[in-house]
């Protein structure tokens, strides 16, 4: 069973590390203990988080893409066909190469990602300039032999929840405009999970191998590293050269498609848990958590069935009113309920007792501690506005604690300062001589340039190094 109540108290966020580890097993999210390194198993709680994380993205996704499900297993000569991808790759790779006692003739890969497993087959799909944009997506699980420390979510040798979309376009033009499509289409994602970005263009010795270019999506975690949540690659026509997707053009000729890919996976919840998260256990926004509402009875004395009643009756209520509700008839003290379902992340109890019953109200205490009461006869729309307010209030304090650790910075001395707690705004001019000197000299990575959209702060334009003409850069420490 996940951690309960007994195990002593929570590390402090601060302490994030440490917090981390140890709320995904308490709140019952993950179980690390799988005897494979970088393995990790979903607990149904979590699970259930994880299901309502991905309704969010499948719902956004299903607008204008279809969904698939291609094979685990791609034969080494498919994968060994574009160069770039295999040299960002081949370090990663599991292998199977038995079948049972047997060596295998064609040695089979685990899915790093799928653009070898899926592009071959475009290939035969992909015949008329009719049949295109083709825009697909799978959500599976892929495997990388990741050497840096693994993490639960954040950096996982199986990636259990990869979403990954793979379009293909007539010109690399309508490429580049699905590009920023799907960049709207994480921004609003991750605006109904309450999480702020930093949307940033990788330079070029970080892009996706065998890409044109990389637009990566960041957030900062609570001890100010950042964490790539998805990333949006324009491939241009790399891939459909080798693996041949051809189209016939208006004018009955061949012509080689232009194609993007785009992935988030499970750092999706591990920022949900992060950016929200605080001493007391998650705090999860409304549309995502597995129970939005807990109603914790107030039993005192003689009235027990009755009060034992009426929960129920509200329970059943709030259910069919469409909220996930949860009743606590435990015989435990209140206190441990709350701290149960504090730990869990639950945006608003509802508490009942004899009192309450007599006046025809209810206690609503959000997960913030904030408490308020309202009538039993309107106790549905309260809960939604109370609900929505605690959207609003979340989208609010992350977004604010996010640009808070946004500094803008003219000097090496103060991009130093700025990336121990967060992001430096720096200027850079683009060259990698320029960005290895910064990266030496502050310990922080260049995220990328600036698309536009970030609301940064303002920086003078000569780039921090060698003075040239510069482009406002996210500099970070990063996981
Ligand atoms: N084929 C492309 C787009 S689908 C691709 O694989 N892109 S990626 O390598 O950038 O991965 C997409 C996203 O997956 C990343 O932005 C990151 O958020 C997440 N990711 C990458 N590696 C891991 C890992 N080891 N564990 C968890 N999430 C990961
Ligand atoms: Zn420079």
């Amino acid at each position: 069973m996940p951690g309960e109540e007994e195990s002593g108290p929570l590390p402090q966020k601060g302490d994030f590390s440490g917090w981390y580890q140890e709320i995904l097993w308490r709140a019952g999210i993950v179980d690390n203990r799988y005897p494979v390194k970088g393995l990790y198993v979903w607990y149904p709680y979590g699970f259930a988080l994880r299901k309502h994380v991905y309704e969010v993205l499948r719902e956004l996704m299903d607008r204008d893409h279809e969904e698939t499900l291609f094979p685990l297993l791609v034969p080494e000569h498919e994968f060994m066909k574009e160069a770039e991808h295999i040299k960002g790759f081949e370090d990663e790779v599991y292998w199977v190469d038995r079948g049972g006692k047997n060596p295998l003739d064609v040695p089979l890969a685990l899915r790093p990602t799928s653009e070898t497993a899926i592009y071959p087959m475009y290939a035969l799909w992909v015949r008329s300039h009719a049949d295109l944009p083709l825009r697909y997506y799978q959500v599976v699980n892929t495997f990388r032999y990741e050497t840096k420390a693994t993490k639960p979510l954040i950096r996982a040798r199986e990636i259990t929840s990869f979403k990954e979309a793979h379009t293909v376009h007539a010109t690399w033009e309508e490429a580049e405009a699905q590009a920023v499509t799907a960049i709207g289409l994480y921004r609003t994602f991750y605006d109904r999970l309450c999480i702020p970005l930093l949307v940033s263009r990788r330079p070029d010795w970080d892009k996706f191998p065998g890409a044109d270019y990389t637009i990566a999506v960041d957030t900062i975690m609570p001890d100010g590293k950042t964490l790539q949540i998805g990333t949006v690659h324009h491939l241009g026509d790399h891939f459909s050269r080798t693996f041949e997707i051809r189209y016939e053009d208006e004018k009955g000729e061949q012509q080689y498609a232009f194609q993007t890919c785009y992935g988030i996976s499970e750092r999706s919840i591990a920022a949900v848990i992060g950016v929200h998260g605080d001493d007391r256990g998650l705090v999860l926004p409304p549309e995502v958590a597995p129970v939005q509402v807990v109603i914790v009875p107030i039993i005192v004395g003689k009235r027990k069935d009755e009060v034992i009643g009426a929960a129920r009756g509200l329970k059943a209520e709030l259910a069919s009113a469409g909220f996930r509700v949860e009743l606590d008839e435990r015989e435990i003290r209140p206190g441990a309920k709350y701290y149960h379902w504090e730990m869990r992340g639950v945006p608003l109890r509802v508490e009942l007792g004899p009192r309450d019953l007599d006046r025809r109200v209810v206690t609503l205490v959000t997960r913030f501690g904030e408490k308020s009461e309202a009538s039993r006869d309107s106790v549905a729309s309260s809960v939604g506005g109370v609900l929505s307010g605690i959207t609003r209030a979340l989208s609010l304090r992350a977004a604010s604690d996010m640009m808070a650790r946004v500094t803008a910075a003219g000097t090496l001395e103060q991009a130093t300062a700025a990336v121990e707690g967060g992001v430096a705004v720096v200027s850079w001019c683009r060259q990698r001589e320029c960005a290895d000197i910064l990266e030496e000299k502050t310990g922080g990575s260049v995220l990328g340039t600036d698309i536009g959209g970030n609301r940064l702060p303002e920086i003078s334009t000569p780039c921090i190094i060698c003075g040239k003409e510069g482009t406002p850069t996210l500099l970070a420490r990063t996981f």
